[in-house]
């Protein structure tokens, strides 16, 4: 049987192109837009990959029956003002991904646990300096997003000893971990020390790591802190705050991947802390390999009538 076409609009990263996609896609034709190919019409195709794509694009698409995002997180889509409404958007899910996150947000923790800029800096001035050495079941995490990557993440930090609570939404049973819903954000934050944020973006969690949520934190009786990990988006933090928080002392730490506008200005203040870490939001980058398989594995479900999987909700916004 002919296999229908998949439109690709995503400009992949170098450190996504360990491989092609197409080497996912089993044959599949693919006209990709990202690469300038534009055909006289684009009427018979009925799937489409996108990450950054032109406003328009959807509009050109009469026959479109489901968008796949190129990431886990689904702004970017559901910012378009021209998103059809009612056609299904299926997001990534992948454990390449997941298993990349998770080893991202415990290299955060240990790198604040074991105080590696402190080691750092030593260094910097040949200088013999030890640290205090708290282990990690002292330590508390928190995070905020207990979906896919924070669940993982969850898992992987208590293989390594720290206590780990989440916070999410909806309540959440998982062993060994408390779980906090919406309504007891406080109680969570009251607890934590080290503030991991897995959320995606949506209007609820726009600006939610702000000065008002890291005052509540707890301090660590030794160690710099509270820290705040974020690897969800950055417009769910507000940089203001981040910069006066670690200067004031309401933060001993970050670690950011992400940021309210990307490349991060060589002009933040961000960029100077000493106790700061920052990424070029690379926690988790796509495999490009995965995301064919995985496209071509859901356009399969779907055509056979099995169903799509990990749908967005539009209406939460994610
Ligand atoms: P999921 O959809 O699986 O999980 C989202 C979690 O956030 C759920 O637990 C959900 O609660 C919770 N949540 C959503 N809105 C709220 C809210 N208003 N209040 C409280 N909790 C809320 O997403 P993933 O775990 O797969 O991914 C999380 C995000 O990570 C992505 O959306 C993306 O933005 C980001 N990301 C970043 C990458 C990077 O490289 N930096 C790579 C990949 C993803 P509930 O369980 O109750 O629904
Ligand atoms: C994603 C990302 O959402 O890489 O997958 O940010």
């Amino acid at each position: 049987m002919d296999q229908s076409t998949l439109l690709l609009s995503v400009d992949f990263t170098a450190a996504e192109k360990l491989g092609s996609i197409h080497d996912g896609l089993d044959g599949r034709p693919v006209v990709d837009w990202s690469k300038g190919e534009r055909p006289e019409s684009l009427a018979g195709i009925k799937y489409a990959l996108v990450w950054e794509f032109d406003s328009d694009l959807f509009d050109r698409m009469p026959d479109l029956e489901v968008i796949f995002s190129a990431g886990a997180g689904v702004d970017k889509v559901l910012a378009n003002p021209a998103l059809p409404q009612g056609i299904p958007i299926v997001r990534f899910v992948d454990h390449s991904l997941t298993t990349r996150m998770s080893e991202w947000i415990c290299m955060q923790c240990l790198n604040h646990l074991r105080q590696q800029k402190h080691y750092d800096a030593a260094q910097k001035r040949s200088e013999w300096s030890d640290a205090p050495q708290p282990q990690a079941s002292d330590v508390t995490v928190g995070i905020m997003g207990l979906g896919v990557l924070g669940q993982d993440s969850a898992h992987k930090l208590k293989a390594l000893g720290f206590n780990v609570i989440g916070w999410s939404r909806t309540q959440k049973q998982i062993d060994g971990v408390e779980c906090y819903d919406e309504a007891h954000l406080d109680e969570f934050l009251s607890k934590t020390n080290y503030l991991v944020g897995l959320l995606p973006l949506t209007q609820g969690t726009t600006g939610i790591f702000n000065r008002d949520l890291f005052g509540k934190l707890a301090k660590h009786p030794v160690l710099p802190s509270p820290v705040f990990i974020n690897g969800g988006r950055g417009k769910s933090q507000v940089e203001t705050d981040i910069a006066s928080c670690l200067q004031d002392g309401t933060l001993g730490g970050v670690s950011l991947d992400v940021f309210e506008e990307e490349p991060l200005s060589s002009s933040s203040p961000l960029w100077k802390f000493e106790n700061a870490y920052i990424f070029p939001h690379v926690a988790a980058n796509s495999d490009v390999k995965s995301l064919g398989a995985y496209v071509d594995g859901q356009i399969k479900r779907y055509e056979s009538g099995e169903g799509l999987e990990n749908l967005v909700d539009v209406e939460l916004g994610y």
